[in-house]
């Protein structure tokens, strides 16, 4: 047909022709399909500790753990409310669980971590050994593992959940599984196996451990701490990074969760990183100290146990009035795999 014509009216009867074949015009589509640059669909966004704290408590009044199998608040990226996302690809939850309550089993191909903002005393069980939780402790339920929690202590105990679920159920491949008779698995391996069999650059000669997640499940918040102000003493801290270390499999030296990278980095007071980019949209969760984080046009000041989401590719700086210390975790882990993943560490902006 001539350009120049008014072919609209032809065009769209066109469309709804092929429509009711199941076809479409790929010319329609092709430019939002694929963007020269990675558009986020989520936003950046701050949740103070202080503001969700007593929403968790008052949970824990309205629901028990037997109804509501885990007590979670999520944490909804406000761009994408009702989805259950904190980021695009990745779940975000609260998690509180109340003196003498438990949790009971299940399995799932979605794969857990948690990250210890408040109390102590409770546990967290995979495949039967437990992890007593500390503030600080990144843990990990790799993928299809039997867990349930309890908590053996006088206060809650309160922990951020970080999933892969959404990965998963993009490829529509999730199974679930609860264990109906049993309220809790007893352990049947002693607390600190896994620690003791992998965690001392050491392993069982014919260990055995196929899984893709590393067989370190609890990664103790004194040893990353230790780590990062050993590296303090001796380094450099990395304009865009600071101090940074991420969580290894110490078999393969890879990260410790196949889809999800996780990460502490230490910023010591004064300390402004340089603006830096990537392509994984990550959650930041404060341990220690305060700031603020700039992400693009935004600016969210945080203190402990607040948690910050910063966009795909969307610059950010992260800036510490006091020596603070910041727990991270994304989709890097498989976004490298796949061969998506980029970053782009940005020059000083002149004044
Ligand atoms: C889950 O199984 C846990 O086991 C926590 O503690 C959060 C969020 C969505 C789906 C399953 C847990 C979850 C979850």
């Amino acid at each position: 047909m001539q350009e120049g014509t008014n072919r609209a009216p032809v065009q769209e009867e066109f469309f709804r022709r092929i429509g009711e074949d199941s076809l479409a015009p790929l010319w329609k589509v092709l430019a939002g399909l694929v963007t020269d640059e990675p558009k986020t669909t989520i936003r950046g966004h701050r949740w103070t500790y202080d503001e969700v704290r007593p929403y968790l408590l008052e949970a824990a009044e309205l629901v028990t753990t037997k109804e509501a199998e885990r007590r979670v608040l999520v944490l909804e990226n406000p761009n994408l409310p009702g989805q259950s996302r904190i980021t695009r690809s990745l779940f975000g939850g609260l998690q509180i669980i109340m003196p003498n309550e438990v949790a009971p089993p299940h399995r799932h191909v979605a794969a857990a971590l948690r990250f210890v903002i408040e109390g102590e005393g409770a546990y967290t069980s995979v495949d039967g050994e437990r992890a007593w939780m500390k503030p600080g402790d990144f843990i990990i339920t790799p993928s299809w593992t039997w867990h349930d929690h309890g908590n053996h202590g006088s206060g809650p105990v309160v922990w951020l959940d970080g999933l892969d679920m959404h990965m998963v159920n993009l490829y529509e491949t999730s199974f679930r599984e609860a264990d109906e008779e049993s309220e809790l698995h007893e352990p049947s391996k002693p607390d600190g196996d896994s620690l003791a069999r992998f965690g001392s650059n050491v392993a069982p000669i014919e260990h055995g451990h196929t899984a893709k997640t590393s067989p370190i499940f609890s990664y103790p918040y004194d040893k990353t701490k230790e780590a990062l102000l050993k590296l303090r003493r001796s380094d450099e801290p990395d304009p865009h990074f600071g101090f940074k270390v991420k969580y290894i499999n110490p078999l393969d030296g890879g990260w410790a969760m196949p889809t999800i990278a996780t990460c502490m980095q230490h910023l010591p007071a004064g300390f402004k990183t340089e603006r830096y980019r990537a392509t994984d949209s990550t959650v930041f969760v404060a341990v220690e100290g305060k700031g603020r984080t700039t992400v693009g046009d935004q600016v969210f000041e945080w203190g402990p146990r607040d948690i910050v989401v910063v966009p795909s590719w969307v610059p950010y700086q992260i800036e510490a009035d006091s020596d603070a210390f910041i727990f991270s975790y994304s989709d890097r882990a498989a976004q490298e795999k796949l061969g998506f993943w980029r970053e782009q560490k940005l020059k000083p902006t002149v004044q």
